[in-house]
């Protein structure tokens, strides 16, 4: 049992620990950690589930905080219970450059960061997405080796971005009972008072979503106890509105805005100090209040030995499966599986769509990898995401490979990114490539954190037809290729489609999405390779020695490729055809490599429906391209092609005008 003097204390050490850093750094935002810092101690010392000395234990309880701008929090606790990654010396180097005590918490700079926060809402997203993973691990393996819960702590802006009514709603519908929001329910956002923009009840919010709500004191030890435990008996998520005041303690700027963002200031903090009764110097904490942490961070080391003993005890098969999967490494019946998919595919030679051919890839993907978890927003039947091994997870059982995310891209993306960081599953998504602009925050820092990801994104082009320029993506190529460390696929048939979706899954350190066809296009890589061509991001699909001509395109518009080299070749210019699935593969190549693929042809074209912005990298600033230069159309998707000159005649004509230029 904790005092209520000593929870105080321990509370005041996050405090000033906070206070201190943001004035040393001279910029951060003390407000928050000053003012969840009670409801931060009652769940770090007498609740949360984990232990310091083993913080990436499977079962540990997962702690989001969605209001990543109060970083300093994370980082007090960290040190505070024993974490090695966060010394004080990082304490007081918050915000330097190489300091892994970082603006807003980063995944990956120290054990006990979960995520990457600081876009409100995300983490939101992501405690969603982690607690699906925990609730479908239960049933996989069992509450012996998978029982924990998922703790938040969102401010007022994770409330009102849009991607919490995403995630909260599907949350609600799954009935996550084991996810845990605390809301930080101080009333005030940069701008003042919440008052000046929003009048939402959040309770009532919550609970039409299908919540359980509390109403507590964010203040009152007790008062928070009672309410977690209440939360971990509840068959439903649950929201914790704590009413906290920002800046707790601060003397003029607490319950203001002017706590939010900046340091304190000398005047403010010697007055917090005196008002708070913590009269030690800067950044120094008294030794029983860090014995006390410290014990706090010992708490579950009886409760870790005893799942490993479990885990010892669990049949064999089974806990090799469960720490093969935990560690992220891919079953040994995967290559040989794409290589026999693919030695089929050089027989039959099918014609289909990419996204057809995804289905297919996906189909024998799925049969020897056990831990991939499909979904779609609400476009199963347009985006083929769904194999005879997915069945659907619904609220009451989570036996299902495959998530219906309803209509709600960017939460998708958000759930998506804490499947993975929970570790266990690969999560895979639906949805069409126009819409990857309502998920590009969430994949964005799917790159930014590194982690394995993989966007279905079908519908890829103005071939689509009918449906027309709002969904007829142009741009969204360039946009995603723009972001660093996302593998952008674009397969030209069923063959590269399986190459794709082989190198997403190895790709454990990165995401990817694989943009594909709505149309049919044939079988383009006719003879059986076992080595993965796209792995090279660009290589040449039909070869020609003393080229005059290299085209280069991707997906669909290989196909129109193919046919303008013939038409050229008939002309009597020797011409190479280059596919380009993936830009940023390429870019990895080696110089002679990549100098070879791009090679010294008089005339370089590339062709793809999409806009050139990217493109002069293979063909030069006076390369030709044919492709979009402005909004799509609505019509039969042949007619478009026509219209919009993408066509085998439209690049014969300007290559050799071009040619004729030369002599
Ligand atoms: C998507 C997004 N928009 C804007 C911001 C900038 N921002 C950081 S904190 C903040 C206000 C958040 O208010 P609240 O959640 O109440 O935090 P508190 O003031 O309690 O610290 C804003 C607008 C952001 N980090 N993310």
């Amino acid at each position: 049992m904790i005092s209520r003097e000593k929870h105080d204390r321990m509370a005041n050490a996050i405090r000033f620990l906070s206070i201190d850093a943001v004035e040393k750094a001279k910029s951060g935002h003390p407000g928050l950690p000053m003012g969840a810092a009670d409801v931060a101690t009652v769940l770090f010392s007498r609740y949360l589930t984990f232990d310091p000395k083993k913080p990436n234990w499977p079962d540990r309880d997962r702690f989001v905080l969605s209001a990543g701008h109060g970083s300093m929090l994370i980082y007090s606790l960290l040190y505070l219970l024993g974490y090695d990654d966060i010394s004080l010396e990082d304490i007081k180097n918050f915000r330097q450059l190489g300091s892994p005590t970082a603006g807003h918490p980063e995944y990956g700079h120290a054990a006990g960061i979960e995520t990457t926060t600081g876009p409100l809402g995300q983490g939101l997203g992501n405690a969603v997405g982690m607690a699906i993973a925990e609730h479908k691990l239960a049933n996989e393996f069992g509450s012996d080796l998978v029982d924990h819960h998922t703790y938040v702590l969102a401010g007022d802006g994770c409330l009102m971005e849009g991607i919490s009514q995403e995630a909260i709603s599907l949350a609600g519908h799954l009935k996550l009972n084991k996810l845990i929001v605390f809301w930080d329910n101080n009333s005030i956002s940069i701008d003042g008072p919440v008052s000046l923009t929003d009048s939402t009840d959040q309770l009532a919010r919550f609970a039409a979503s299908g919540w359980n709500t509390l109403d507590i004191d964010g203040h009152d030890p007790e008062a928070i106890a009672q309410a977690i435990e209440a939360a971990q008996k509840s068959d439903r998520p649950t929201l914790i509105a704590a009413k906290t005041v920002i800046g707790f303690g601060a003397p003029n700027k607490a319950g203001t805005s002017g706590a939010h963002g900046s340091p304190l200031g000398d005047k403010e903090i010697a007055g917090t100090r005196k008002a708070l009764g913590w009269d030690e110097e800067p950044f120094v904490v008294p030794s029983d209040i860090l014995d006390a942490w410290r014990l706090a961070g010992l708490r579950s080391v009886k409760d870790r030995k005893a799942w490993e003993a479990r885990l010892a005890d669990t049949n064999n098969d089974v806990r090799m499966a469960f720490e093969r999967r935990m560690s992220g490494e891919l079953p040994g019946e995967l290559q040989p599986a794409i290589t026999a998919y693919k030695k089929k595919l050089a027989d039959d030679l099918p014609t289909v769509a990419t996204r057809k051919a995804s289905e297919m890839a996906l189909e024998v993907i799925n049969g020897v990898v056990p831990e991939t978890l499909g979904g779609s927003a609400d476009l199963t039947g347009s985006n083929n995401t769904r194999t005879s091994q997915t069945k659907a997870i619904t609220p009451d059982d989570f036996s299902g490979r495959y998530i219906h995310y309803g209509i709600r891209e960017h939460g998708m993306a958000a759930m998506m990114n804490g499947i993975a960081l929970h570790g266990g599953l690969i999560p895979y998504s639906g949805g069409f490539l126009i819409f990857s602009d309502y998920c590009r925050p969430s994949i964005r820092l799917a790159a930014l954190m590194g982690i394995r990801v993989i966007h279905v994104l079908t519908h890829d082009s103005i071939g689509l037809g009918e449906d027309g320029p709002t969904h007829q993506p142009v741009e969204q190529m360039a946009a995603l290729r723009a972001i660093p460390n996302l593998l952008m696929f674009r397969p030209a048939d069923t063959v590269e489609t399986a190459e794709c979706w082989q190198i997403a899954l190895e790709s454990a350190n990165r995401p990817s999405g694989i943009a594909l066809t709505r149309q049919n296009l044939p079988t383009v890589r006719t003879d059986f390779t076992e080595e993965n061509l796209c792995s090279y991001g660009a290589y040449d699909l039909v070869s020609a020695s003393d080229a005059e001509v290299t085209i280069f395109a991707t997906g669909s518009e290989i196909e129109i490729a193919l046919e303008a080299r013939q038409m050229l070749e008939a002309n009597g210019h020797a011409t190479r055809v280059v596919s380009v699935p993936c830009f940023e593969l390429f870019e990895e190549q080696s110089t002679e490599y990549k100098r070879a693929v791009i090679g010294d042809s008089k005339v370089k074209i590339a062709i793809e429906a999409g806009i050139r912005q990217g493109w002069d990298r293979f063909i030069g600033a006076d390369g030709l391209f044919i492709g979009m230069t402005g909004f799509g159309a609505s019509g039969p998707y042949k007619e478009l092609y026509e219209h919009f000159g993408i066509t085998a005649e439209a690049a014969v004509t300007a290559v050799e005008a071009r040619l004729h230029d030369e002599v």
